[in-house]
C-alpha cells in the first residue's frame, strides 16, 4: 500500500530548509546560498510497515517554503493541508529562534493537526548559541521532538524524514498549542514584498495548483530579471502584466476574469491605480 504525505519545511531565511531537502532528497549538499522564491515541491518515497507488519509505502511531498516573512499568503497555502511540519533554526544565530513566534503562529492557522519537529540545523559548525537544554525548555509542549542536523555532514537528516514518515502516519491527538506570550503585532518588513506575496498567490489560486503556479513564476521572474527579494514598484507591475498574459493560456474566460479583477484589487490596493 502507498501513502501520499504533505509535509513542509518553513523557518527563518538561510537556515538550510534547501539544504536539508537536497541532502535528503538527492544526496548532495552545496555552500552556496541562493534564496529561495516562494514554493518547491519534491518527493521521496520511503519503506515502512504497518502495524500488521505489511509493507506500507509512503510518498512523501516535501514542500520547501522560502523563510521571508513577507511572504505570509504563500506560506499559509504552502502549509494548508501538510501532516507535518519541519520548523528549522539555525543553531549558530540566536534571531532564528527569536522569530519562532511567527512561524507558530502560522502553524497555528493554517495546519492545526500538523506534526512539528523543530530542526536545529547546522550541528557540523563549532559557534553553537543554544544547547539541547535551551531548545528543551523554550519548545516544550510545542513540538513533537526536537532533533540536531547538518544539511553539511549529513547527520540527523535521514533520521529526521523517517521520523516525520512515521508520526504522520498517526492522526495527531490535540492540536498545536499557540504560543504562551502570543500577542498580535504589526508585521514588519517591505510593502513591495508584501505586495509580490499576494501577486504570486493570486496568480497560484487562479490555477489551482502552486506547484504549477510557482513553477510558472519562477520562470517570469528570470526573464524578467527581477530580484524577488528587493522588487521595484515599476518591475512588479510588469510582472503582474506578464502574469495576466501568461494566465490566458489556462482556464475558462470566466475565471481569467475573475483572476484579472481580483489582481487590479490588489494593485488598487497598493497603488490606488485605477484601470
Ligand atoms: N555549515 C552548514 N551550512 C549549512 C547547513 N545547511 C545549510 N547551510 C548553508 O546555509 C546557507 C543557507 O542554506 P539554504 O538551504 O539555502 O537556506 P534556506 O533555509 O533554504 O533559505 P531561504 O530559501 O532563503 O529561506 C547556504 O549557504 C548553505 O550552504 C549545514 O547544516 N551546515
Ligand atoms: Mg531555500
Amino acid at each position: 500500500m502507498t501513502r501520499k504525505v504533505k509535509v513542509c519545511l518553513i523557518g527563518d531565511p538561510a537556515v538550510g530548509k534547501t539544504s536539508l531537502i537536497r541532502r535528503f532528497v538527492y544526496s548532495r549538499f552545496d555552500d552556496d546560498y541562493i534564496s529561495s522564491l516562494g514554493t518547491k515541491v519534491s518527493q521521496k518515497n520511503m519503506d515502512f510497515k504497518d502495524n500488521r507488519g505489511q509493507p506500507l509505502e509512503v510518498m512523501m511531498m516535501i514542500w520547501d517554503i522560502a523563510g521571508q516573512r513577507e511572504f505570509q499568503s504563500i506560506l499559509m497555502s504552502g502549509l494548508k493541508g501538510s501532516k507535518g511540519v519541519f520548523l528549522v533554526a539555525d543553531l549558530t544565530r540566536m534571531d532564528t529562534i527569536e522569530h519562532l513566534d511567527h512561524w507558530f503562529d502560522s502553524i497555528q492557522k493554517a495546519a492545526p493537526q500538523a506534526h512539528i519537529v523543530f530542526l536545529a540545523n547546522k550541528s557540523d559548525l563549532p559557534d553553537q548559541v543554544f544547547s539541547n537544554e535551551d531548545l528543551e525548555s523554550t519548545l516544550k509542549n510545542k513540538v513533537s521532538t526536537i532533533m540536531l542536523t547538518s544539511a553539511k555532514d549529513g547527520s540527523n537528516v535521514e533520521e529526521a524524514f523517517r521520523y516525520m514518515g512515521r508520526i504522520t502516519l498517526e492522526e495527531k491527538k490535540s492540536s498545536n498549542e499557540m504560543p504562551a506570550t502570543q500577542s498580535p503585532k504589526e508585521e514588519q518588513g517591505s510593502r513591495m514584498m508584501k505586495l509580490e506575496d499576494r501577486l504570486i498567490q493570486n496568480f497560484c489560486d487562479y490555477l489551482g495548483d502552486d506547484e504549477l503556479g510557482m513553477n510558472i513564476v519562477r520562470k517570469q521572474f528570470d526573464a524578467l530579471h527581477i530580484d524577488f527579494r528587493d522588487p521595484s514598484e515599476a518591475e512588479l507591475k510588469k510582472l503582474s502584466n506578464k502574469l495576466l498574459e501568461v494566465a490566458k493560456d489556462f482556464k475558462d474566460p470566466q475565471s481569467l476574469a475573475r483572476y484579472k479583477q481580483k489582481q487590479f484589487k490588489i494593485l488598487e490596493e497598493y497603488f490606488g491605480i485605477k484601470e
